[in-house]
Parts: structure tokens; sequence; C-alpha cells
């Protein structure tokens, strides 16, 4: 009911809608009325309210409701089911838990905040309250257990046309990391529930800082960690991040499934790919070595030259990638 009422307060933005006209279109009484507009501005939305004139929307909050967000959503399916949390410890683990009940495909799981954000082999994300988009897809590919890791790459190449639709550059940082100027602004986490040739279910764990302070940043990330406000010097709409992220996201997975290739999102990750050409150490377990980044291959792999001549296809999840003096 109340998604319904806020719904005919924005259909009606800069006027008043009087209590009895809502009454009428949605049959309840204006009493009850009267306590649904009291919860929804808890929930943050400004309403002034006037005698016989009714009830006008002022503000809407910066929340990541489906509510807030539909309106810039162009999906089919992917964020058609927002499951949308204040507080949780992390989107992934509840976006397990619900894949492993019936959820429908495309289900995205965001949060406010996260209290246990997680990265890669138990690494810990750092997710303040309403300072960025804390989110994970529900998907059910029908496809090989090997082919999962090229939807991080989908989510890659999502997040940079994301990007670019709110008027900022970034680039990819093979396999799962988006960096501006050297600094670490979003990371994917890809995880799976599958048997050896079958898959029940990905989850897509994205998390970008998005209107993180410099002095939000507990000490040891902020060496590596930037945010969307810090490097374009404005503060950015959370809701238009998530609603672009989702539209590129939908068509590039699409073609994915129907066409089995990702060559849209390799060629956004290649031309906008951070390593490549450039010397890396390629870090495996306690082994560092010098290689030349060549190239990403039609699969996701990125493809090296060591110093001694050798070039290797490499797979993410095995190997970890560094910039010669440092992260990039
Ligand atoms: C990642 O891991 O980059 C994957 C991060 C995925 C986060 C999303 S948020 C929604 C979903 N739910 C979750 O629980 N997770 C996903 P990795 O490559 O392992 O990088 C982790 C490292 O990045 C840490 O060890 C820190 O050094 C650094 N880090 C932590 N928080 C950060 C932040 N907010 N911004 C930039 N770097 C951060």
């Amino acid at each position: 009911m109340k998604e319904k009422i806020i719904e005919l307060l924005k259909q009606n933005k800069n006027n008043f809608i009087s209590g009895q006209k809502i009454s009428e279109s949605l049959g309840v009484s204006r009493a009850a009325i009267w306590k649904y507009i009291n919860s929804i501005k808890e929930d943050g939305y400004e309403i002034e309210s006037v005698s016989r004139k009714g009830y006008k929307l002022v503000a809407s909050p910066d929340l990541l409701t489906f509510e807030e967000i539909k309106d810039t959503l162009n999906t089919k399916y992917i964020g058609r089911n927002i499951v949308h949390l204040e507080s949780v410890d992390s989107t992934n683990n509840e976006a397990k838990k619900l894949a492993n009940k019936d959820v429908i495909e495309g289900t995205v799981v965001i949060a406010e905040e996260q209290t246990m954000g997680k990265g890669r082999l138990g690494r810990n994300w750092v997710s303040p309250k309403y300072k960025g988009v804390w989110m994970s897809i529900i998907l059910t590919p029908d496809i090989n257990p090997m082919n999962v890791p090229k939807v991080t790459q989908v989510a890659a190449a999502s997040v940079i046309m994301g990007f670019k639709k709110n008027g900022i550059e970034a680039f990819v940082k093979w396999p799962n990391d988006i960096v501006i100027n050297g600094k670490k602004v979003c990371g994917i986490l890809t995880e799976m529930s599958g048997e050896i040739n079958k898959v029940n279910y990905v989850v897509i764990g994205i998390g970008i800082n998005v209107n993180i302070n410099e002095e939000e940043f507990p000490k040891e990330v902020s060496a590596v960690a930037s945010s969307l406000k810090i490097q374009s010097g404005k503060t950015i709409s959370r809701k238009e991040v998530v609603s672009s992220t989702l539209n590129y996201f939908e068509e590039l997975y699409e073609e994915f499934i129907t066409k089995e290739n990702i060559d849209t999102s390799i060629k956004i990750c290649k031309e906008n790919s951070i390593l490549l050409g450039k010397e890396i150490k390629v870090i495996e377990r306690n082994k560092k070595l010098l290689a030349k980044a060549l190239d990403l291959s039609d699969e996701g792999r990125l493809i090296v030259q060591y110093s001694n001549g050798k070039v290797e296809e490499i797979m993410s999840g095995e190997v970890s990638v560094r910039g010669i003096n440092g992260y990039v």
C-alpha cells in the first residue's frame, strides 16, 4: 500500500492530492492513509500536508528501493524484483540464501550498508551506510560452471558503461576491480553453487563507492580506495548508478546467454583496461613473476608474457595481478 501511495504522490509531484482522492483511488480509509503517510515520512520522504488540500511530495529520499529506481530502469528481468535492506552482513550472503529457495532470475539484493561486506578470499569490503551501492544479482544460467568467470567480465563492462552514462571515466583492472586514477572505486565478487557440469545459481556482488568522503575510508584501505564523489568532485546519484549498471548488465548478459559469447563485454573491458600493454606482477601464492599484460582472450582470460618470453593465459581466481610499483 505504501508503494501505491508513493506512486500517486509522484504522479502528482508539485501538486497537492487530497486524502479523499487517495482513499477513493486505493479503497482504504482516510485515517489509514494518514497512518501510511506518516510511515512514508519516516522512510525519508518529505511530504507537505495542508488541511483541505491534502498531501504534496516535496522530495524523495536517496534510497535504493525499487520504487526509487524503477523510473530509470529499462530492464525486462534484471532488478525487476529488488530486495531492499537497511542493513545486512553481506548482500552476497543474503542473495545466496534467497537463491537456495525459489527466487526469480534477476532478483537483486541491495543494502544501504553491509556490516560484513566480503571481498575475494575472505577479504573485507568496506560498505558504509547510504554512501555506496552494495548489491548482488541472482542469476540461474544454464551454462557450464567453467564459463561462470565470464560473468565477472560482463559485470565489469556494465559498471564501466554505467559510469560513462553518469559522465565518469573509469578503467578495468582485470579481473574484478574498477579503478580511477589508480584507485579502486568498485569491486566485483562472483560466487556460484553448482555441480561438475551444472550451475545451480550465480551471485554477482557489485560494490561501488559512490559518495564516500576521503576521511570515511578506514586507514587500511585508504591507500588503494577512492569514490566517485572524490574523483568527480561532486555528489553522484546512487539510484542512477544502480539503474544504469543494471540496464547495461541485462543487455550484455543477454548476449552471453543467447549468443554464447561475451564479445561486446570483452571489447569494453579491453578498450577501458588499465593493465593491457603494461608491465605487471603476477602473484600466485608466494610466487611473484614479472610479465607484460598483452591482451584479453575471448573467454575473458588475461594473456601475459613472462620475462623469459613464455606466453600464458591466466584465469581469474588463480592469481592476483599488481602494477610494477603498487596496486596498478
Ligand atoms: C573485491 O574483492 O574487490 C570484491 C568486492 C565485492 C563487494 C561487493 S558489495 C556487494 C556484495 N556483497 C558482498 O559482501 N560483497 C559484494 P577483492 O579483490 O578481494 O578486494 C578486497 C580488497 O579491497 C580488500 O582487501 C581491501 O584492501 C580493499 N577494499 C575493501 N573495501 C574497499 C572499498 N570499499 N573500496 C575499495 N577497496 C576496498
